[in-house]
């Protein structure tokens, strides 16, 4: 053979490695192997009808003080995150409630688009206690958004913003008392992995505000697994 079609053949052979490694490296890129399970909680009633219902509860803090890094707050004791755990599970085919309760503030987000209640039955959710189906674009603290993509699972998108802490609301050390309390409810499709992540520009000065917390997996995204 040719040196030179060796050569090309070699450098296609590397190519392909480094890309399958990547590809290995972004998959494991889990960092956090901790799954937070819905808890079943009976029957509802639904536009498909009657299905199995489950719950989710999580919180959303402004630094990683609360526990869920540990501690001492772990790696990142001032990252923002969603805790206690940033994995989930729920099961097919079912009606899920999940109530989220921010602690903290906020501000713009850069595409009005995530302000929007987004997959939820009827559009809407309960923010403290009261039906919206849009907040404010410039009062918004961080998103819960997960994401469809094309491939052989069912699509799936869902995206709902939770209120900001009020300015004056936000103490200087600790959590506020005046938390804001976002629940909606969504029907779950066939089984698949999903990816949800925080859509407000919540990370530090990098990457536009997508750097820090936003860029590492078990802050401000996680996995999303909804299981047959
Ligand atoms: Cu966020």
């Amino acid at each position: 053979m040719n040196r030179r079609i060796v050569g090309a053949l070699a450098t296609v052979v590397i190519g392909a490695g480094v890309i399958a490694g990547i590809g290995t490296y972004v998959a494991a890129a889990k960092n956090d192997s901790r799954l937070l399970a819905a808890t079943p909680a009976g029957t509802m009633e639904t536009p498909q009808g009657v299905l199995p219902h489950a719950t989710l509860a999580i919180s959303v803090y402004p630094d990683s003080m609360a526990g869920s890094h540990g501690k001492d707050g772990g790696a990142h004791p001032g990252y923002v995150t969603y805790g206690p755990v940033t994995n989930f599970e729920v099961p097919a085919h079912s009606v899920i409630t999940m109530t989220v309760t921010n602690y903290d503030g906020g501000e713009s987000l850069n595409n009005d688009f995530f302000a929007h209640v987004r997959g939820t039955i009827d559009g809407s959710a309960q923010l403290n206690g009261q039906r919206m189906t849009s907040i404010s674009p410039d009062a918004v603290g961080h998103t819960f958004t997960i994401h469809g993509y094309s491939s052989t699972q069912d699509e799936f998108f869902l995206s709902v913003p939770m209120k900001a802490v009020a300015e004056e609301d936000m103490p200087e050390e600790g959590f506020t008392t005046k938390p804001s309390v976002t629940t909606f409810t969504f029907i779950t499709g066939g089984p698949g992995e999903y990816i949800w992540n925080c859509e407000y520009p919540c990370g530090d000065g990098t990457i536009a505000k997508f750097g820090a917390a936003m860029s590492t997996m078990g802050y401000m995204s996680g996995h999303f697994t909804v299981k047959g």
